[in-house]
């Protein structure tokens, strides 16, 4: 006997005594759930839950360049047995949709169940008329540090986006920089706000080259600590792309620029890996966006593998997983870091600064601007000043999603580039 039973007055008494139909109070049933496909600036998927009361809550489900195996799983799988459950029980949903598949993990399950989850602490907060870090035990600090993306063709163009992201008052960026003989390199772009890599048609292929890139990375950096002195925190992403000897290396290079922290050095399927650089740098690393599970991130962070961990509501499940990896992080002095590149929607961005505001190992929170046609569809009430940002007051997240206007931004079918070394042998991008 499910929750749906909830209200039938006919009783299933359990092992315990207690009628588990019943419950102790009145029940709040998800009479509907929709998923929103739309692309204004770049593609979104939105899963919109709404209750038998009226209130409607929202959820990122966005996988960049898989969007619609997401669709698919949440449509034919996971709204069908959500309809009649009660909205207010958001642990017990998130077990139910991840034991009951049978199947573990991955990121199209996880994203899945994370809209859920997400969609549900909206409709609670919506429903207790609060905001929803109130819910996660309150602010523990007055704003949420966020980092933005500077970058330039070459360094000196790199020096430059630097200089007017301070100007924007950021105090912590990001700087990446093309590499003189590549055509192009991650983190350099279409835009100076914002990079988002994902192109229309068949995947773009990029060249790559470790050597150009291991010479070139730490000019960069001595380049900018010249310009801006050693107070400004600057941070790095690799995307992937070393082995663990070659990011040992880079690791070392950069200590006399003493970075925030170096990202993604490696791939991180072989986690132990992760021993080798440890060895030989103390730069602090962050890892995580395309883990998806507390499982994937278990030995980074007990080993003290990691310093930062870069897990995103959308891709881990959800505000509820999330905490449950920050908890294991804050007992080996690991901080959050969480991805926020614009492949995450406005309603993941909020989702994150109500984690990052209430979260006691907060670290740094990732901020790219969306594009605008993105900011219109998705009213949100998170704000940017002064470096910092705020979820906003509103109850719940603090997010709307205008349906007719998105309805005029259809889905396009876009890819991540693909990296080829400059023998053409296939590299990670
Ligand atoms: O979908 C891939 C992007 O989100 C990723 O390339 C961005 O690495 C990224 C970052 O750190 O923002
Ligand atoms: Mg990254």
């Amino acid at each position: 006997m499910g929750q749906a039973s909830h209200g039938t007055g006919i009783g299933f008494v359990s092992l315990l005594g207690w009628p588990r139909d019943k419950g102790f109070l009145s029940t709040m049933k998800i009479t509907d759930a929709r998923v929103i496909v739309c692309s204004p600036g770049r593609n979104f998927v939105t899963l919109k839950i709404t209750t038998e009361d009226g209130i409607h809550g929202l959820g990122d489900a966005t996988l960049n360049g898989r969007e619609l195996a997401v669709t698919g799983y949440l449509s034919d799988h996971v709204i069908p047995i959500l309809i009649g459950r009660d909205a207010r029980r958001i642990e017990d949903i998130w077990q139910y949709l991840y034991k009951g598949a049978y199947w573990r993990r991955g990121p199209v399950t996880m994203c899945s169940i994370a809209a859920v989850d997400t969609a549900l602490w909206d409709i609670k907060g919506k429903a207790l008329n609060v905001p929803v870090y109130q819910l996660l035990g309150g602010a523990s600090r007055d704003g949420v540090l966020v980092y933005g993306h500077a970058s330039g063709q070459d360094i000196e163009d790199t020096v430059q986006a630097v200089a007017e992201y301070r100007k924007l008052g950021y105090k912590a960026i990001r700087a990446q920089s093309g590499i003189p003989g590549l055509q192009s390199t991650y983190g350099v772009g279409r835009g100076k706000m914002y990079y988002e890599p994902a192109e229309k048609g068949a995947p773009v292929e990029n060249a790559w080259s470790t050597d150009l890139y291991l010479n070139f990375v730490p000019r960069l950096f001595e380049r900018l600590r010249k310009e801006f002195g050693e107070d400004l925190p600057l941070l790095h992403d690799v995307h992937h792309r070393l082995t663990p000897i070659e990011a040992a290396r880079l690791g070392k290079s950069l200590e006399p620029f003493h970075l925030f922290w170096l990202e993604d050095p490696v791939p991180a399927e072989l986690q132990e890996s992760l021993r080798l650089i440890r060895q030989h740098t103390t730069t602090p690393i962050a890892i995580g966006e395309v883990f998806n599970s507390i499982y994937d991130c278990q030995q980074l962070i007990q080993e003290q593998l990691i310093d930062y961990i870069r897990t995103a509501v959308v891709h881990a499940g959800g505000i509820s997983h999330l905490r449950k990896i920050a908890s294991l992080a804050e007992l080996y002095h690991v901080r959050t870091g969480c991805h926020g590149a614009t492949d995450m929607s406005p309603v993941c961005m909020a989702a994150a600064l109500h984690f990052d505001l209430s979260v006691h190992n907060f670290g740094i929170q990732e901020y790219m601007h969306h594009a605008e046609e993105t900011d219109r569809v998705f009213s949100h009430s998170y704000s940017f000043s002064d470096g910092m940002m705020h979820p906003g007051d509103a109850p719940g997240l603090g997010v709307d999603l205008d349906e007719a206007l998105a309805s005029k931004y259809p889905y396009r079918r876009a890819y991540l580039p693909i990296n080829r070394k400059l023998d053409g042998t296939m590299h990670s991008w």
